[in-house]
């Protein structure tokens, strides 16, 4: 019969735009051609959605810039336009429109960080248009770019996490000082430093380390700059382990676990592997079998009460005292083929062709509707 067909949705109007355009490129390399039909639908950095050229070897970083799917640079930086000239009738949509016509598609490959991308939104659309896609649904996917949400989730079901305040938006804009106290009890009771984060928003950014009370109220409004709600967490002291979730046809099994070494005032990352996530994780890392185990067996638990489907990184503190903490879990991993996640499989025995060929076929398996 036909092949189905995979639509690889990528682009977006985040900040991480470009590590997009380069991680679709690398997941369009993967795809079996004959096995799928390959639909490659970028995304501009201004939200128009166009089909674009199903060219993966033009969407790379060149002279250290990241591409964009409106200009795709090749590998000598010349600048090609990537839509594709043979289906110009296809898709688009002026910016903020819904696009009007996915056309023939069975399975959609969504690739787009933060707001309206990983958060649920675009799989509601997904839902609505009743196409499967890759990855998890949309509780999953909100739950998974919120950071207080997250934890609530988790310690319902029994999963250790760390201490932690929220400072709600309406909270901080009637009564601040309210606000600050809450906040300056719970470094009492925990210590300093704090770590000042925007509750929703998927990448480091608004992010500040607060070393006292001087620095609380700018770290405050730098993280509100990002989103009005903000999450304030302790420094945990421990080791950083995270661990890959796949779903197999029998159910959700993990990854060997890797470790993310702490960073070092003089280690060096270079462009690519600073954007691309690879960083310098140890693959497997060194725990103990008991060890290995245990964030293994947390690892699913994670992926079981986030509701995920297809896959999930968690992450997670090894604390001086043996306990695992989770730190937060991630829906839509770096990934890239030298990036943890697809590492940590490759390290499993599953290679970036089989890893994508796995997301696709627990996609096309699952019902639309509830389920
Ligand atoms: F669809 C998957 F498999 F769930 C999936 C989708 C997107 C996994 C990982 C990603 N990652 C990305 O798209 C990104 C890291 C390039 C931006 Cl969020």
């Amino acid at each position: 019969g036909r092949k189905p067909r995979v639509a690889v949705v990528f682009g977006g109007r985040s900040s991480e735009h470009g590590v997009s355009v380069v991680t679709a490129a690398s997941v369009l390399r993967a795809i079996d051609r004959d096995k799928y039909d390959v639909l490659p639908i970028g995304i501009t950095t201004e939200g128009r959605w166009a089909l674009t050229a199903d060219a993966p070897d033009r969407m790379a970083i060149a002279e250290r810039r990241m591409p964009t799917v409106e200009q795709v640079t090749d590998h000598e930086g010349a600048v090609v336009l990537p839509v594709d000239p043979a289906n110009r009738e296809v898709v688009y949509t002026e910016a903020g429109a819904v696009p009007k016509a996915l056309g023939e598609v069975d399975v959609v490959f969504p690739m787009l960080h933060g707001p309206y991308g990983e958060d649920g939104t675009l799989q509601g659309l997904l839902e609505l248009s009743g196409v499967p896609y890759v990855g998890a649904g949309v509780l999953a996917s909100a739950v998974g770019m919120d950071k207080e949400y997250m934890k609530r989730i988790f310690t319902s079901f029994g999963l250790a996490v760390g201490p932690y305040v929220v400072i709600r938006p309406r909270e901080w804009e009637q009564d601040p000082a309210a606000a600050r106290d809450r906040v300056l009890a719970f470094a009492a009771q925990h210590g300093w430093p704090l770590f000042v984060k925007p509750a929703r928003a998927g990448s480091s950014f608004g992010i500040t380390k607060v070393d006292g009370p001087d620095g609380l109220d700018a770290a405050i409004e730098e993280a509100r700059g990002h989103d009005p709600k903000v999450i304030v967490e302790a420094a945990l002291s421990g080791r950083e382990i995270e661990c890959g979730v796949l779903e197999f046809e029998d159910g959700p099994r993990a990854s060997a676990p890797a470790e993310i070494p702490p960073p070092t005032t003089h280690s060096f990352y270079d462009f690519e592997a600073k954007y691309i996530d690879s960083a310098e994780g140890v693959v497997p890392a060194p725990l103990t079998p008991e060890q290995t185990a245990e964030v293994q067996r947390l690892a699913v638990a994670a992926f079981e009460a986030a509701s995920c489907e297809g896959l999930v990184r968690a992450d997670f503190f090894l604390l001086d005292s043996g306990e695992f903490v989770i730190n937060e879990i991630n829906t839509m991993p770096g990934f890239t083929p030298i990036s943890m996640y697809p590492r940590m499989w490759q390290e499993s025995g599953i290679g970036y062709p089989e890893l994508v060929d796995r997301l696709i076929q627990a996609a096309l398996r699952r019902p639309t509707g509830l389920r």
